[in-house]
């Protein structure tokens, strides 16, 4: 009976041992402790990260100081935040935005003035297609 147990243990350990690891969801801190601020391209914060469908965005600034707008690429490069072009807008101070599909999003702060002396971030997310598994470790019995 004892050795049973063993062995629908030792069965149970294989069998986890042998899932794939679970790709975790990233809650990004934008700006990290500095948060959302006042000429955010220039930080470089979005350089080398890797954003993930299923993460989110967590934009947290004083609340009336900035706003997070989503817009289009056009609307992105020119600042413009006259027209109902809005894919997206936050204005809480804690704003959670989920990153639900793949391809680029650009966000800026519609107080006047803030996009046009570089608060705004653009980012890439990727799928999870194209990513392909970490290969198991070859041969861990030899
Ligand atoms: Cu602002």
């Amino acid at each position: 009976m004892a050795s049973r147990l063993v062995l629908l243990f030792a069965a149970a350990a294989v069998a986890f041992a042998c899932l794939p690891a679970p790709v975790s969801a990233v809650a990004w801190m934008v700006g990290d402790d500095g948060g959302w601020r006042a000429r955010f391209h220039q930080t470089g914060w979005a350089d080398g990260k890797t954003f993930r469908v299923g993460d989110t965005l967590m934009f947290m600034y004083p609340k009336g100081n900035h706003t997070v707008i989503q817009v289009g690429k056009e609307d992105f490069a020119t600042c413009n935040v006259q027209t109902n072009n809005k894919l997206g807008a936050w204005y809480s101070g804690n704003d959670v935005v989920p990153l639900d599909k793949p391809g680029k999003m650009w966000f800026f702060c519609s107080v006047p003035g803030h996009c046009v002396n570089g608060m705004k971030l653009v980012i890439n997310v990727v799928g999870d297609d194209g990513v392909p598994a970490p290969a198991p470790e070859p041969g861990w019995w030899f």
